[in-house]
């Protein structure tokens, strides 16, 4: 009995090195656009997905009109499925708000947030506004997403943020299925090396 309380109390120590390691390992990046009323047919915010999830939050407003007229992110309730114009980017979400989409995916509504968005391809934000032209303002837009600090080469179970640098390292997901098993061993040995890069 006592080998085995010995056994069970070995295993529970190793459970919280795993865990003290976990927390010590991913951050939230974010990362900030402005999405102008003008842009056609969406700013390009350069993030490329790879169907991890960002959270989005919006402020600001766009004045569609030009005036004095200004709604928020969350747009304004107005027939959106009928336009003079050639169309909204969204027919039926609220007009004039903040609408995004992941790669080839839909436009989806994304307003103020916090929204979640995930996908594979580029990131883009746009205005609901069938007519562009006679904007003015811009929206501020917060895109927010959780990684490994460090280089972009991890193991197969998390991702890294990226720079200072993928020199002398490999891609552990080049090596097929056997990676998925060693993943686990991997973020023990990464982690040293990644202290040592940051
Ligand atoms: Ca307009």
């Amino acid at each position: 009995m006592t080998i085995f309380r010995g056994a069970a109390l070995v295993a529970a120590t190793i459970a919280l090195i795993g865990a003290a390691q976990a927390g010590a390992g991913p951050i939230t990046v974010s990362n900030v656009y402005t999405v102008g009323g003008l842009t056609v047919p969406g700013v390009n915010t350069g993030l490329v997905l790879d169907g991890r999830p960002v959270t989005v939050t919006a402020t600001g407003g766009v004045c569609p009109f030009g005036d004095a007229f200004c709604p928020g992110p969350d747009g304004y309730p107005w027939d959106t499925t009928h336009s003079a114009y050639g169309g909204f980017p969204l027919p039926g979400a609220p007009a004039w708000g903040l609408v995004g989409k992941v790669g080839a995916g839909p436009w989806v509504q994304v307003g103020s947030g916090p929204t979640v968005l995930s996908g594979t391809g580029a990131l883009v934000f746009a205005v609901n506004d069938d007519l562009l032209g006679d904007n003015v303002g811009s929206f501020t837009v917060t895109v927010s997403y959780s990684c490994w600090p460090g280089w972009g080469y991890g193991d197969v179970n998390h991702d890294h943020c990226g720079p200072p640098g993928l020199v002398g390292k490999t891609d552990a997901r080049a090596s097929g299925a056997s990676s998925a098993q060693q993943g686990n061993g991997k973020a023990k040995g990464k982690a040293v090396g990644r202290k040592a890069d940051r």
